[in-house]
């Protein structure tokens, strides 16, 4: 990621209008490239939803449906396959063929998550089946949250294995199975490896990451999510261009049914980094998307929530991806991030818009069409929820669609 390739990057401050034009021309020739890692397909767990302890809705067949469609239709992107030589045990990066890869891995991930709680990810299913506590099968579910209204001290993570689950999680959406560290950690490297090739190859790039990020804070796993894979895609891109002494200035867009709880808490005091979120109102996670949250100090402003009513309509969507664009644009952000999921599709289980296959392609275009002065922005997308598995494949090909992948 040297600066003589990023500096060839299509920026929007060009010097003019015909430049920019030109530009644009350029990007929409290229193809966009898709990153996917069928090690995130291993991580199979269950959850608590309701009252009853069922196969988590975020399944690997989620991620079979998009990558079978994508592949389909692999005249209009490239699908890159991250290939390995072993599998990667638990805990053992180093399992990775890349090592070169790892590391950096390790790095992001020491630098933007708190180091206890990424050992407790690596560690945790081998501790609780040497212990007997479950069979090699089995999975890890919290029992006992921390609790912080203890006057007399924080509270520190427990010695007990069974109560370290609940220390380093905020709801029972978050099983550990045996193989989960190693999707985590593959899904991780799709968003550092995106980045890259943002970098690289002035083109788009879509990271089909599984498990999802946006929910993750960086203590806490919550929502199907275990690393904040937006939060290391941009601390990947701040350590490429670390030369600048702010950092490039950065947008994300979360485009999930849920609010991005763990992307803005990371981001909320940073004036650097621009988080807009377009979500259900008094929906899950619940304490989190309210429209005063609004950054901090500094970053006041650069927060900003856009809540919708359950069962809102897609031209009430549209509506709020239209501001969202607006504000983004009065930003200048140098590069566009967009957390994307897809349980804004009616009849989602855990989602309640009603926005349609085709409306996707209208969402996208909004977000990138020539006249919103954010079509030009390099762009990483990650993926995040989205439950009508039959669906997501079709859903996603309609977004890319209106991205302007023709
Ligand atoms: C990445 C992601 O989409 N995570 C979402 C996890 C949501 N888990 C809890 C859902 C609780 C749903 N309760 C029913 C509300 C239906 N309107
Ligand atoms: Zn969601």
């Amino acid at each position: 990621m040297s600066e003589s390739v990023a500096s060839g990057h299509v920026h929007a401050n060009a010097s003019s209008a015909s430049e920019m034009q030109k530009q644009s021309q350029e990007l929409k020739q290229t193809r966009l490239l898709v990153l996917y890692d069928r090690a995130c397909l291993l991580h199979k767990t269950i959850e608590l939803l309701g009252s009853s302890l069922v196969p988590a809705y975020e399944s690997p067949e989620r991620l079979e449906n998009i990558h079978s469609a994508l592949a389909k239709h692999s005249g209009r992107f490239e699908i890159v396959e991250v290939k390995r030589q072993s599998g990667g045990n638990n805990g053992n990066v180093n399992a990775d063929a890349n090592a070169n890869a790892d590391g950096t891995l390790d790095a992001l991930l020491a630098a933007s998550h708190d180091v206890g709680y990424i050992q407790h990810l690596k560690t945790i299913h081998a501790k609780w089946v040497a212990e007997g506590l479950i069979p090699e099968d089995g999975q890890v579910l919290p029992e006992c949250f921390r609790v912080t209204s203890v006057a007399s001290r924080a509270p520190r993570e427990p010695v007990d294995p069974f109560a370290r689950s609940g220390y380093y999680a905020f709801d029972m959406s978050t099983g550990i199975c045996k193989d989960t560290w190693t999707s985590i950690a593959a899904s991780a490297r799709l968003a550092i490896e995106a980045v890259r090739h943002m970098l690289d190859s002035k083109r788009d790039v879509l990271a089909l990451c599984r498990p999802p990020g946006h929910h993750c804070t960086t203590n806490m796993a919550g929502g199907y999510c275990y690393v904040n894979n937006a939060v290391v895609a941009v601390e990947a891109l701040r350590s490429a261009k670390k030369e600048k002494e702010e950092g490039p200035k950065v947008a994300i867009l979360d485009l999930d049914f849920h609010h991005g709880n763990g992307t803005q808490d990371y981001f909320y005091h940073d004036p650097a980094v621009l988080y807009v979120s377009i979500h259900g109102e008094n929906e899950y996670p619940y304490y989190t998307g309210f429209r005063e949250e609004a950054g901090n100090g500094r970053a006041e402003g650069a927060n900003v929530n856009l809540p919708l009513k359950t069962g809102a309509s897609v031209e009430e969507y549209l509506e709020l991806v239209g501001r969202a664009v607006e504000i983004m644009v009065a930003f200048e952000p140098e590069f566009l991030f967009v957390s994307l999921g897809f349980d804004t599709f009616k009849g989602d289980p855990l989602g309640c818009f009603m926005i349609e296959t085709e409306d996707y392609e209208k969402i996208a275009e909004c977000v990138r069409q020539e006249s919103s002065g954010l079509s030009i922005v390099p762009a990483v997308i990650l993926l995040e929820g989205g439950y009508v598995v039959q669906k997501l494949g079709e859903n996603m090909l309609a977004f890319l669609k209106g991205w302007g992948v023709r």
